[in-house]
């Protein structure tokens, strides 16, 4: 092996700088938004003391203005299984199985992800990729048509195709670590000049947006990056402010005390200047893919916590259907923030009631306690020997990942495709099983727990689940 002092972690690091630097001058909306959010998380900082400090605490103080994840759609499943490669290099493996059908999409999808705390810590960046269903598309012309262009593109660059050979033959030095970013990021980048004609395109656009954004380019642009923003509502506000066309609301639970998964929103792509590639040369046009996006995250709901999140929005959705406008938005947020008054919104009930995932740590300062006396979970965390903080969501809500797709595709016929997941399929053609992020979270409380109680030498004392 090669002695590389670019660990995996370091080399994600530099991805996603690369990924950042290359989408910000490719889409200006998108750096104007970067910006917005710099100058509001600044803002927020300045005026909550308490908050400076916890993220100082936490090593989310230095990170603050690393993007969270963006997202890339492809088409095959040579494509799907490379990028399983290419991502392992830098610590990135699929978590989560997300069937988009359901949202009337024909693809389902992972998140490449860091995986723990210490990496997570490293650099958070992910990415949310989606695997075109050929099967869930009706039209048997667009079908063969589309099947047709995927055989024939290479969406990796020869050298990227070798140094992924290379580092699983024998790892990286500094230099190869450094070429290898430069070029899998040339995989993502964006492509004016699309390798079908327009006549094609409209075919394919006709039969599915997403179709169309999928098959007709050389490759898998990053469609949006994501920032961290602390005070999402005040940024979504602030877009709007600015002539940014947000999306009329927040995707996910509303505003709480005690945030839970996930709150994210975006601005509208706009279509861009594209060409066409015609028998007699290019032919102007126009395509829409790319955004920007602004997420806020809380904790990890346990099955029954997520069981209660997913009852509480479909009945918010069902009592205010969100038009595709969004012209109501506001009865369906007050709706939503009604419903959610029957999710517990304070951490003792999280726990208690077994709805979120909690890290539990040692106390210090606390005073000895005595193993002879059995204590219980409870009594640890009452005499403030322990102590149990939420565990923070690290993945993605399909329902919100479809209302995002949805919004920016124009696209309405959320009923044309029936609900049908196939993560056994998708995996084949990953060629790995995907992670399971319920059991993530569990093992890290789980961990935390046993780690905590040995060092308050109750190991075998305190019950884990009292
Ligand atoms: C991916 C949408 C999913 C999110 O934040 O939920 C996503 C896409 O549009 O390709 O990024
Ligand atoms: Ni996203």
């Amino acid at each position: 092996m090669h002695e590389s002092s670019a660990s995996a972690d370091a080399i994600r690091a530099m991805f996603a700088s690369a990924i950042s630097d290359m989408y910000q001058a490719e889409a200006p909306q998108y750096r104007a938004m970067k910006a917005l959010v710099a100058e509001l998380n600044r803002q927020a900082l300045a005026e909550d003391l308490p908050l400076k400090r916890r993220l100082r605490q936490s090593g989310e103080f230095e990170r603050l203005d690393i993007e969270r994840h963006g997202a890339i759609r492809v088409g095959t499943a040579e494509e799907l299984s490379m990028l399983l490669r290419l991502f392992a290099i830098m610590g990135m493996a699929p978590v989560g199985y997300y069937d988009l059908s359901v949202a009337g999409l024909p693809v389902h999808s992972t998140a490449f992800r860091p995986i723990g705390e210490a990496a997570m810590r490293a650099c958070p960046f992910r990415i949310f990729a989606s695997l075109l269903r050929l099967d869930l598309i009706v039209d048997a012309k667009a079908r063969e048509i589309a099947a047709k262009i995927l055989a024939q593109r290479d969406i990796f660059t020869l050298r990227c195709r070798e140094l992924i050979d290379l580092f699983e033959v024998r790892g990286f030095d500094d230099e190869e670590a450094r070429e290898f970013v430069v070029e899998a990021t040339k995989t993502f980048r964006w492509n004016g000049l699309a390798i079908v004609s327009s006549a094609i395109y409209q075919k394919l656009y006709a039969t599915h947006p997403l179709l169309a954004d999928i098959v007709c380019f050389k490759g898998p642009h990053i469609n949006h990056l994501t920032l961290h923003a602390l005070d999402i509502d005040a940024v979504h506000a602030a877009m709007a402010a600015k002539g940014m066309s947000p999306k009329a609301i927040i995707e996910g639970p509303p505003r709480r005390r005690c945030p839970i998964l996930l709150r994210q929103t975006s601005f509208k792509a706009r279509p861009e200047p594209v060409e066409f590639i015609e028998e007699d040369g290019r032919r102007r046009g126009a395509h829409a893919a790319r955004f920007g996006e602004i997420e806020q995250r809380g904790a990890a709901l346990t099955a029954k916590g997520r069981a209660l999140y997913d009852r509480l929005l479909a009945e918010a959705q069902a009592e205010v259907p969100l038009a595709t406008d969004g012209a109501n938005a506001v009865a369906f947020n007050a709706a939503l923030t009604r419903r959610f008054a029957a999710f517990p919104d304070d951490d003792e009930t999280l726990r208690g009631e077994k709805l979120a995932f909690f890290r539990y740590s040692p106390e210090a300062s606390a005073k000895a306690v005595d193993p002879a006396s059995r204590p219980a979970l409870d009594d640890l965390l009452q005499a403030g020997a322990l102590r149990a903080e939420p565990i923070l969501y690290e993945d993605f809500l399909p329902v919100s990942a479809a209302g995002i797709f949805r919004s920016n595709l124009g696209d309405q016929r959320a009923e044309d495709l029936i609900e049908r997941a196939d993560q056994r399929a998708f995996e084949a053609v990953l060629g790995a099983p995907v992670v399971d992020e319920l059991a993530l979270y569990e093992e890290a409380e789980t961990r935390s727990l046993a780690t905590s109680l040995k060092a308050l030498g109750l190991d075998h004392a305190a019950e884990p689940h009292p």
